[in-house]
């Protein structure tokens, strides 16, 4: 296979690991914990997993470490990729390759192939030292793939134990986001209740960075995904500027949260960022976001500016209330409806929709475009949730502010020039090769994830913690899942989850978004131009986190 310099420089990369992972280890257990939220039935589904204490990773005197290896006896791991690609998994599950071998050479590591359903359909294969070195520091999930699958079903649990059997499985390692974290904490769960031995691990991934709390710092992923993003950006602000005539509106990936945007905005500074959750908290409607998005736009022109920037968070749509609402309604309406399924063509789609929304939900989705009125009832995840990515809300509001701006040139109120273009992204940064903080992040959330296993932990998430210091005095350790658990309504029922992180409205981020959004939209220019990724030079350039990141602790 051909390389590019890059890639080949990349495979000699060695990850930088807090100073308590470089050696043997020991665990030091703190207070018991509890849920979030809904303590008394998250306890009652969670009887054996509830409660378990946080974990922290001490480093274990070199002498003591010889006694240790020679008791290690020989185990395997099985790994699953879960969920929407996000940087850094490969080094993952590097981190859990070396991890094992370095307890004892004979442990093996098993890839489940496919996400989930590897696991229940029993395909996998071994990863040797070959494989795993082709893929140090790539990004992707190509090493065994990924999927969606939701396991959920007791039959897919039991599917799990046959093959964990026959391959000698100690432990699943669950690499997810909150969804598939949930789904190892439910398996962690029924394996203690059926006594069968296997521990399952989750890993905190998405580029969404909703997986996030008191603990968990930042899930994987969000830091490369957005300097992917804040790049294209910056480029397309200098381009914007340079030509002077178009307005451009970026919508950008991250499901329901708006971090994303945010962190985007604040690495770039556009003339406009949306931030959904503060949509949902002035409760504005779509008019009210396009009467803002005009103000600005009106502004520019009147300085002569007819250009400019506005970034969309994928999931908007959702905290408009009354299409949060509607969507609610969708939602419950075609969860298992096989009638919905069944008829042919949009049309016939359309009018059954109609029939059996409420009054006000009905009028809404008559008003919207016939395009994205589709796309509101195209099929959910298998997790019950819309597929926000391809709702297209950036076209919406350039066809709403087109709309409006044509009312107030007929009224005299608007003299500039209107020529908007669209912009998606999302999945050019899923894959992109992991920035310094990824890569090291993840090696040590692998190496973390084994020596939870071979203490014998299930139902923990690997933590890494202490991000904004040098990685050397990063903290390692382990998170009750229970812990971050709430109920909340999926396909229509009340069910324990996770619970996402949305941008906190009172935090530092948005926070500072809000102090300087007046200025960016200014005529005044005050674009950045973050440049690309770098992987090698000073450490100012290649090795800092996220500005969410920083905010929020304090920098
Ligand atoms: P995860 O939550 O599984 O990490 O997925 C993240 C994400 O990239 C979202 O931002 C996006 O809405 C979704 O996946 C797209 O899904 P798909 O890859 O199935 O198109």
């Amino acid at each position: 296979m051909q390389k590019s310099p890059l890639q080949i420089a990349r495979q000699s990369y060695q990850p930088k690991m807090p100073v308590a992972l470089q050696g043997a280890v020991r665990l030091v257990e703190g207070e018991k914990t509890h849920s979030v939220a809904d303590q008394e039935e998250i306890q009652k589904l969670f009887p054996n997993t509830y409660g378990l204490p946080v974990i922290t990773m001490e480093p274990v005197a070199e002498s003591k470490v010889e006694s240790q290896k020679s008791k290690a006896e020989p185990f395997n791991v099985g790994v699953i990729l879960s969920g929407g690609q996000a940087p850094g998994g490969h080094n993952v599950i590097s981190g859990l390759y070396d991890g094992l071998k370095a307890l004892n050479p004979e442990n093996k590591l098993y890839g489940f192939l496919g996400g989930p359903s590897g696991l229940i359909d029993g395909k996998y294969q071994e990863l040797t030292g070959a494989i795993i070195d082709e893929y140090r520091n790539t990004g992707g999930f190509d090493i065994i793939g990924s999927g969606r699958t939701k396991l959920e079903e007791t039959w897919q649990f039991d599917n799990g134990i046959e093959i964990c059997k026959q391959l000698g499985i100690k432990a699943v390692v669950i690499i997810g986001g909150d969804d598939s974290n949930t789904n190892a904490c439910v398996l962690a769960e029924y394996y203690l209740q059926k006594k069968c031995g296997i521990q399952v691990i989750g890993c905190p991934k998405t580029i969404d960075g909703d997986l996030k709390n008191e603990m968990i710092e930042t899930s994987f992923g969000f830091d490369t995904a957005c300097k992917v993003y804040s790049e294209l950006i910056g480029n397309i602000q200098r381009d914007a500027n340079s030509a002077k005539k178009y307005w451009h509106f970026i919508r950008l990936m991250g499901r329901s949260a708006s971090h994303i945007a945010l962190e985007c905005a604040l690495q770039s500074q556009p003339n406009i960022c949306l931030i959904s959750e503060e949509v949902e908290a002035k409760n504005m409607t779509l008019n009210d976001i396009v009467e803002d998005i005009v103000k600005v736009i009106v502004a520019r022109a009147n300085a002569g500016l007819n250009f400019g920037t506005v970034l969309i968070p994928e999931g908007l749509i959702e905290f408009i209330p009354a299409m949060r609402v509607l969507i609610q309604e969708l939602n419950d309406m075609l969860a298992n409806n096989e009638e919905f399924t069944s008829l042919d063509g949009d049309d016939a789609k359309r009018e059954y929709v109609k029939s059996m929304l409420s009054p006000a939900s009905c009028e809404l989705y008559r008003s919207l475009p016939k395009g994205i009125a589709r796309q509101l009832t195209l099929d959910r995840d298998p997790h019950g949730n819309v597929m926000v990515s391809q709702i297209e809300t950036e076209k919406l509001l350039i066809e709403m502010v087109q709309k409006r701006l044509a009312v107030l040139k007929a009224n005299g109120e608007y003299k500039g020039k209107f020529s908007a273009l669209n912009h998606f992204f999302g999945y050019e940064g899923r894959c992109a090769i992991p920035s310094n903080f990824d890569a090291d992040y993840c090696y040590s959330i692998g190496i973390t994830a084994t020596h939870l296993i071979a203490a014998g932990k299930t139902g923990y998430m690997s933590l890494v913690r202490n991000l904004t210091k040098p990685a050397a005095e990063w903290i390692a350790g382990g998170v009750p899942i229970t812990m971050m658990m709430n109920m909340e309504k999926r396909n229509g029922k009340m069910k324990p989850v996770i619970q996402k992180a949305l941008v906190d409205l009172n935090g530092k981020p948005f926070q500072y978004l809000q102090a300087h959004r007046a200025d960016w939209a200014d005529p005044v220019t005050s674009y950045i131009y973050p440049g690309p990724i770098q992987y090698y030079g000073p450490t100012e350039v290649c090795d800092q986190p996220t500005r969410t990141l920083l905010l929020e602790r304090g920098k």
